[in-house]
């Protein structure tokens, strides 16, 4: 008997395991890919949702099993049995929450540091620092994955102003101030970005990034885009009553006709 539901455990943990991978790669709850960072987050984000449905229909197919297989059967009326506690069952589900956890912490590490969280930010906005002084607080920097799609050409400048309750662009070449970013595609863009009065977040889902804008402390944010199209940008920090209305979008267009839109735009002549 013993060994009978050592094999039905077996078996069905390799069913919740198959169906958790199953599930993690044939639904698709996220949004248009649009940036070079975008796959490396959604590679953790798959291994999280593999985890996470594992858990969830392990957790509550054994909540169901119970529910049906120890429940009171007509003109039972005793107590139950004593249970004293399990040595070997406690130290199973403290061990693997632990090793599940401590993986997803290494995990999540490794794909900030990828998506280039951990690098040094100075570098990169030395010349449009006016004070070389100044320091650059945070924010995701160019990472090794944007260094291969970087080499074209050096990353473009953009200043991003956010306010109680909008976002404004401000582009040094050309001196372009606009309230929707018009960015290339294929091109590194450094967003340098400070806030006016409170803490706001700029986040554009489809880029898979997200990076807060403080007052007071300039962050950066670079990103690569790899698709055109149209893609809201989103303030992702409770900024204040109409914290929900503030919203912009980022076209991102081919190289020709961002250099149109710049020309057009343009109070110099570029
Ligand atoms: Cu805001």
């Amino acid at each position: 008997m013993p060994k009978l539901s050592a094999i039905i455990t077996l078996i069905s943990s390799l069913i919740l395991g198959i169906g958790g991978v199953w599930i993690a790669y044939n639904v698709d709850m996220l949004p248009v890919s649009a940036s070079i960072n975008a796959p490396v987050y959604d590679e953790l984000y798959r291994v999280l949702f593999i985890i996470g449905c594992i858990l969830f229909i392990g957790m509550t197919s054994l909540v169901i099993y119970s529910l049906i297989q120890f429940r009171r059967r007509p003109g039972e009326t005793g107590d139950g049995i004593n249970l004293e506690g399990n040595i070997t069952l406690e130290i199973f589900w403290t061990a693997v929450p632990a090793i599940v956890v401590l993986f997803v912490g290494l995990y999540s590490y490794d794909i900030y540091d990828r998506m280039g969280g951990m690098q040094p930010l100075m570098h990169d906005h030395e010349s449009q620092v006016e004070n070389q002084a100044e320091r650059i607080w945070g924010g995701i920097g160019s990472g090794p994955i944007e260094t291969s799609s970087s080499n074209n050409s050096a990353s473009l400048p953009i200043e991003l102003t956010a306010m109680q309750f909008a976002f404004i662009f401000h582009y040094p070449k050309g001196d372009i101030i606009t309230g929707e970013l018009h960015v290339p595609v294929g091109r590194e863009i450094s967003l340098r970005m400070e806030s006016k009065d409170v803490i706001h977040a700029f986040w554009v889902p489809q880029f898979r990034l997200k990076q807060d804008v403080i007052p007071g402390q300039p962050t950066i944010l670079n990103f690569t885009p790899t698709k055109t199209g149209n893609f809201p940008i989103v303030c992702a920090e409770l900024c204040g009553p109409y914290h929900g209305g503030m919203r912009s979008n980022v076209i991102v267009d081919e190289q020709e006709d961002f250099d149109y839109w710049l020309r057009e735009n343009s109070k110099e002549t570029i």
